[in-house]
C-alpha cells in the first residue's frame, strides 16, 4: 500500500498498475522495462503535460475528428494504465478499438479485450482470427491486424509503441499519432503527430480536446493540422529537457561546474 502523501505517489501507483497487469497475465514482461524507461523520461520532462504535448494533443484531436476510419491501437501497458480513457476516446471520436501486440499471444489478446470490455468497450477488434490482414514489410507479430480495423484505417493512434510498426503504417499512407515519453525514439520521430507525455496524462486530455473541438468546422480542423510541425514539437521537447537540466544543475551549483 503506497501512502497518498508519498511525493512519488502517482508514479508509484502507475508502476503498481503495470505490475498488476503483468501478474494478471496481460502485460508483457518487457512492458515492465518499457514502464521504467517511461518513468525516467517523465522525470526529465517534469512529470507534467508541457506546452509541446498540448500542441500535439490539439493536432491529434483534429486528425481523429477529420478521419474517415480512425482506430485506437491498444497493447498490454495501455490496457493496464488507462483502459477507461481508451473507451471514452473511442466513444467521443467515434473510433474503433483494436488490440495489437508486439509480444502476441492469444491469451494476452483475450485478456486485454476483456479489460476493455469491463471498462465499457462494446467492440474490440484484433483478437484471434480477426487479425487476418497483414501490414506489409513488418516482421514482428504486430504485422497481423484486423482487416476492418488498423488495416483499413486512415488515422491510427498508437500509444506506447515500437518504431517498426509506426514506420510501416506511415509507408501505407496512414496518419500515425504516437504517445511516447521519449522524444528521441524511432516511434516519436517517425509518427505524424507525437504526444511527448505520459499516456496517463495525455489520454484524458485528448478526450477533452476531441470533445471541445467537435463543434469546429472541417476547415478549422484542417487549419490546425496544416499549422502542425512534428519536428518542431520534438525539438521543443528536447529543448525543454535541456533547459530543465540546466536549471536543476544551476540550483545545485551555479556556473560551469
Ligand atoms: O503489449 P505488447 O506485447 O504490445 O508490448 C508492449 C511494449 C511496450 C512492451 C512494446 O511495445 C515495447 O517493447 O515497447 P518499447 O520499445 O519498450 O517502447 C516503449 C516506449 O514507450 C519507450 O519509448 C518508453 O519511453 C515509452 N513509454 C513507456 N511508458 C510510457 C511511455 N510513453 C508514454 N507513457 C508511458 N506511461
Amino acid at each position: 500500500m503506497i501512502p497518498p502523501t508519498h511525493p512519488r505517489y502517482r508514479s508509484l501507483l502507475e508502476r503498481e498498475k503495470v505490475v498488476e497487469g503483468f501478474r494478471d497475465g496481460y502485460v508483457a514482461v518487457q512492458g515492465l522495462i518499457a514502464q521504467g524507461r517511461g518513468e525516467c523520461f517523465d522525470y526529465l520532462i517534469g512529470e507534467e503535460t508541457q506546452p509541446f504535448a498540448l500542441e500535439a494533443i490539439r493536432a491529434a484531436a483534429a486528425a481523429l475528428l477529420l478521419a474517415r476510419h480512425p482506430v485506437l491501437s491498444v497493447n498490454g501497458n495501455v490496457a493496464a494504465l488507462t483502459p477507461g480513457t481508451v473507451v471514452e476516446l473511442a466513444e467521443a471520436v467515434p473510433a474503433l478499438i483494436e488490440v495489437n501486440l508486439f509480444y502476441r499471444t492469444r491469451e494476452r489478446e483475450e485478456k486485454i479485450a476483456e479489460v476493455l470490455r469491463r471498462h465499457g468497450a462494446r467492440r474490440v477488434l484484433g483478437v484471434g482470427d480477426d487479425a487476418s490482414c497483414t501490414i506489409p514489410e513488418l516482421f514482428s507479430e504486430r504485422r497481423r491486424v484486423s482487416c476492418e480495423g488498423i488495416y483499413k484505417a486512415d488515422v491510427v493512434l498508437v500509444p506506447l509503441e515500437d518504431g517498426d510498426r509506426t514506420e510501416a503504417l506511415r509507408r501505407m499512407g496512414k496518419t500515425v499519432i504516437a504517445v511516447d515519453l521519449n522524444p528521441m525514439s524511432r516511434t516519436a520521430r517517425s509518427a505524424s503527430i507525437t504526444i511527448v507525455d505520459n499516456v496517463t496524462r495525455a489520454m484524458p486530455r485528448l478526450v477533452e480536446a476531441v470533445r471541445s473541438m467537435k463543434g469546429l468546422e472541417r476547415r478549422e480542423l484542417e487549419e490546425v493540422l496544416r499549422n502542425y510541425n512534428n519536428d518542431k514539437v520534438l525539438a521543443s521537447a528536447l529543448r525543454h529537457i535541456l533547459r530543465r537540466l540546466e536549471e536543476l544543475a544551476d540550483g545545485l551549483y551555479p556556473g560551469d561546474a
